[in-house]
């Protein structure tokens, strides 16, 4: 019995200092960001082979997003996440036929070949710069044009849009997106897993709202519809999502 105790003091006293020390680490290698709340920002992912994909800047600072997605969400979210899909295209690409394809020629190709590793993270990086682009501090309020006029005639009204995008999320099983596309003069809500997107079933990307756990989990916990509804009312830029509208 004492054994099983000590034994188990010692697994728990060096997983604590092994925690610390971790902790210590990344703190020191943080780089000095204005305080927008009291976690230490995230520091730079690993660097890779610096191209030949580039993650394009964010369009808004880290914290601009706040209250609807946190400065530490968003921070890890564009410095970790998306930046390791360019990290590791640089790395896995190299000296193949995907150093020299477009993000949209990778994920085409990628799916065809069942190549799993060049599709998901060409994906995931094409994926996210059109997620970024397609928020905006304050939103645009409502969409106009020929974008509202074709929201109206699929859906009824912006509210009844919103509320199917909301309900639809909440049934991607795991990690994924849900997107507004295009087809024609058809919109439709689709949704998709893992790294994939619309580009794979010949739709239009209108906008895509990420719901993988990392985009909302450490400001609304387990509440997925919670976090669609709150960037649909508040942070979608329907200029650009208008302007991603195929004629
Ligand atoms: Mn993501």
């Amino acid at each position: 019995m004492y054994i099983t105790t000590r034994r188990a003091f010692i697994a728990a006293t060096t997983a604590i200092a092994a925690f610390a020390k971790s902790d210590l680490a990344l703190a020191q290698t943080s780089d000095p960001q204005p305080a927008t709340n009291s976690r230490t920002t995230p520091p730079e992912p690993p660097v890779g082979p610096s191209g030949p994909f580039v993650q394009p800047p964010l369009p808004f600072g880290e914290g601009d997003l706040m209250p609807f997605i946190g400065q530490r969400t968003v921070a890890l979210h564009y410095r970790r996440h998306h930046a390791s899909y360019y990290n590791n295209l640089n790395i896995i690409t190299k000296g193949r036929k995907y150093a020299e394809m477009k993000l949209e020629q990778i994920i085409t190709e990628g799916f065809k070949d069942e190549d799993k590793s060049f599709f998901n993270n060409a994906g995931q990086a094409w994926n996210h710069d059109r997620y970024w682009e397609s928020l905006k501090p304050g939103g645009s309020k409502v969409p106009g044009g020929r974008l509202a006029q074709l929201i109206y005639d699929n859906f009824g009204s912006l509210g009844e849009m919103k509320t199917k995008m909301v309900n639809a999320s909440a049934g991607v099983f795991g990690s994924g997106w849900t997107w507004l596309v295009q087809d024609g003069a058809r919109l439709s809500i689709l949704n998709t897993s893992g790294g994939d997107g619309p580009l794979t079933s010949g739709k239009t990307a209108l906008f895509g709202i990420d719901v993988w756990e990392h985009a909302y989990y450490l400001d609304y916990e387990n509440r997925r519809p919670e976090h669609v509804k709150a960037i649909l009312d508040n942070l979608i830029n329907w200029d650009v999502v208008a302007s991603r509208l195929e004629v």
